[in-house]
């Protein structure tokens, strides 16, 4: 049984509440209860952890080198420009997925580089909740290969 980390960032406290048409009306728990549920599928738990704040996840992605054999991440909008996300990423030696509720590419153009997906062993865009339960399967192929 691994632990998967499952990180989320700004502004992603406040799904279910707000712009249902792009993010739907699931909120943050739902979410973390669906992937929670999926790792448990698998054999695996999950350790959830969301933060506004640049540096707390950066924390939690370091604090994860010790407590998590995996990470699922959605960096929010931290995704497009933070170098701190994607160093810390760097630094962690086991399976990273990154993904998306809506698909980036789709949206804004500001919104067309990932920082982090250089860093990810896979992305996940565009699938709403779906996503989260792919990148669980995802993670539990490569770890049970393991
Ligand atoms: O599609 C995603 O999952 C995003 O990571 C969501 C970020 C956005 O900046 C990325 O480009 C794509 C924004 C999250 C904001 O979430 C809200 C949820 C409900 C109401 C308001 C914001």
């Amino acid at each position: 049984m691994a632990t998967i980390a499952l990180l989320h960032g700004p502004n992603l406290n406040l799904l279910g509440s707000r712009e249902p048409l792009i993010y739907g009306t699931a909120s943050l728990a739902e979410y973390v209860a669906t992937t929670t549920a999926a790792a448990a599928a698998s054999g695996h738990t999950v350790q959830a952890f969301q933060s506004n704040l640049e540096g707390e996840l950066v924390e939690a992605i370091q604090l994860a080198r010790d407590t998590a054999a995996a990470i699922i991440i959605n960096p929010g909008a931290f995704t497009h420009y933070s170098w701190a996300i994607h160093d810390a990423l760097a630094a962690f030696s086991g399976p990273v997925v990154e993904v998306h509720i809506s698909n980036p590419s789709a949206r804004e153009s500001w919104r067309l580089t990932s920082v982090v997906a250089p860093v990810a062993m896979g992305s996940i865009v565009g699938f709403g909740m779906h996503g989260y339960e792919l990148a669980v399967a995802a993670i539990a192929r490569v770890l049970d290969a393991r």
